[in-house]
């Protein structure tokens, strides 16, 4: 499988990591999202992904987008380990809680949102970092008391195993440190993400890994 990547890119690192739990090899291909290559904007690119996003995910002939898509796909195709339970109210759980994630913060905070408030909106640099803040702290609160329901040692966002909600809490903790944000309000978060981070998958995957791109 050969994964077009971002080492920065939250999406992108959600999917390592599943790659990663589910022991698959892939080869990693950099796209510089940097503004000024942009790269994802490119012709060959966008003939891979039209969308102008980073992940894809290359499987032989299938070309596929959108992480969590794709990582659905990973589950169905390799089950094994599961990133989700069984029992259909806690997989119902454990993807609301990772939409949490994926459709209430990292929407609003990616970089080409970011880049199109302080270019063609033209709104201050203040302004951009208050945005980000506060999409971060209207989901993490959010998540910050749920968790005190779902997580059933403290170490994971549900039950006692890995699941796909963990997957998407790491990379979105990652971003909100790499912006500076305020997490001294989300001690659960932060203790489940340690020790998600100190896994071998989740370690693996991490930004500093592919710092070269
Ligand atoms: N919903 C998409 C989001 C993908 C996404 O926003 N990727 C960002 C990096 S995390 C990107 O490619 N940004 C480039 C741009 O917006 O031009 C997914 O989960 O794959």
């Amino acid at each position: 499988m050969k994964l077009y990547h971002y080492f920065r890119s939250s999406a992108s690192y959600r999917v390592r990591i599943a790659l990663n739990l589910k022991n698959l090899p892939y080869d990693a291909v950099a796209i510089d999202l940097r503004p000024g290559v942009s790269a994802q904007r490119s012709t060959d690119y966008l003939a891979l992904n039209p969308q102008g996003l980073v992940p894809v995910l290359v499987d032989g002939e299938r070309t596929l987008t959108q992480s969590l898509a794709i990582i659905e796909y990973l589950e169905e195709t390799h089950p094994q380990p599961p990133l989700l339970p069984a029992e259909p109210l806690a997989r119902a759980r454990v993807r609301a809680l990772s939409l949490a994630i994926a459709c209430e913060i990292s929407p609003l905070n990616n970089s080409g949102v970011l880049e199109y408030l302080c270019g063609p909106l033209g709104a201050a640099e203040d302004q951009v970092n208050a945005w980000y803040v506060h999409w971060i702290g209207r989901g993490f609160r959010a998540l910050e008391q749920e968790v005190t329901k779902t997580s059933g040692d403290g170490k994971h966002m549900f039950g006692t195993a890995v699941t796909l909600a963990d997957v998407l809490l790491v990379p979105q903790m990652y971003n909100a440190r790499r912006f500076n944000a305020e997490l001294a309000p989300y001690p659960r978060l932060r203790a489940i993400a340690a020790h998600l981070e100190a896994l071998p998958a989740f370690a693996r995957a991490a930004p500093e890994r592919y710092a070269d791109g």
